[in-house]
């Protein structure tokens, strides 16, 4: 179960920890501090200190509500961290976009992972992965970040979930893009209730079954404060909970904030799945 990503191998079997590390300016919960090439570099070093093996770098907003970002805004805001975090630091750098160019210009760059919360479906986008050699990250949503939260529905979740992800496998590989290179990505909080986000959660193991390793993000999301009636500030131990859950379940790859607190409770889980082997 081994994956290369850029010249690293990680073993998709196990569960490791992907540090966010948002460079817009309206970043949903860091302020957008990090916009300086320096400040970005700081925080990608404590992320990498604080045990993540992946990075991911973000420079359009896709959380509910968020605008559209021009092609070369996101390439100004990414590129230049993509490049300092392959030069400076030891971990696998994963690209939250959707864009072609930023994919070509990224992968060049030193990229290991292009994670596309709209699985490749902008235009030229199948082909730009492919050129990469990258493994990719195809991600559900329902809708567009703008207006995926006004009224999310399904006949079954689940069923939707997966079909359209195998839809997207199948576009992928038709393409070229071998299975070995593919992670599935149920998109929490992408045009969906709590109800929805939630059934989800509880079936992620129906997920696992496609055969791709999972990427789960559910850090500080909108869904821990519907349950826990917490602000974006106060959502630590939810997500840690979420996190947990996902780890048990099977995921891969766990998308969050905090990151030295996400790997503790990942060991807890992985000594105990070795343990009990
Ligand atoms: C994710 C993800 C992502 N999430 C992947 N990439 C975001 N692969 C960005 C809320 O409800 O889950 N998987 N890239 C952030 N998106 C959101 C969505 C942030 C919803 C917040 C919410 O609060």
């Amino acid at each position: 179960m081994l994956m290369n990503f850029a010249d690293r191998e990680l073993d998709m079997a196990r569960c490791h920890v992907m540090g966010i590390l948002n460079v817009t300016p309206d970043s949903f919960s860091d302020g957008g501090r990090f916009n300086s090439l320096d400040a970005a570099l700081l925080r990608a070093g404590k992320i990498v200190a604080q045990g993540a093996a992946f990075i991911d770098v973000g420079g359009e907003s896709t959380r509910p509500g968020a605008d559209p970002v021009s092609v070369q805004e996101e390439l100004d805001r990414v590129c230049p961290v993509v490049e300092a975090i392959a030069r400076e630091l030891d971990v696998v750098i994963s690209v939250d976009s959707s864009t072609p160019e930023v994919f070509r210009e990224t992968a060049r760059l030193g990229a290991g992972l292009l994670n596309d919360v709209r699985a490749l479906q902008r235009d030229g986008a199948v082909a730009a992965a492919l050129e990469t050699g990258l493994p990719v990250c195809l991600m559900h949503m329902q809708g567009q970040p703008e207006d995926m939260q006004v009224q999310p529905s399904y006949q079954s979740v689940l069923r939707e979930v997966s079909g359209f992800l195998m839809d997207r496998v199948r576009v992928a590989e038709q393409a070229g893009i071998p299975s070995d290179r593919i992670l599935l990505d149920p998109g929490f909080g992408f045009g969906k209730t709590l109800a929805h986000n939630l059934k989800l959660l509880a079936a992620m193991e129906r997920l696992q079954v496609l055969g791709y390793p999972l990427l789960v993000g559910l850090s500080r999301k909108s869904m821990l404060g519907h349950i826990t009636g917490r602000e974006v500030s106060e959502r630590l131990p939810a997500s840690l909970a979420a996190a947990t859950i996902s780890a048990l379940k099977g995921a891969s790859v766990i998308r969050v904030h905090d990151v030295s607190e996400t790997v503790d409770a990942v060991k807890v889980v992985s000594a105990m799945e070795e343990a009990g082997q």
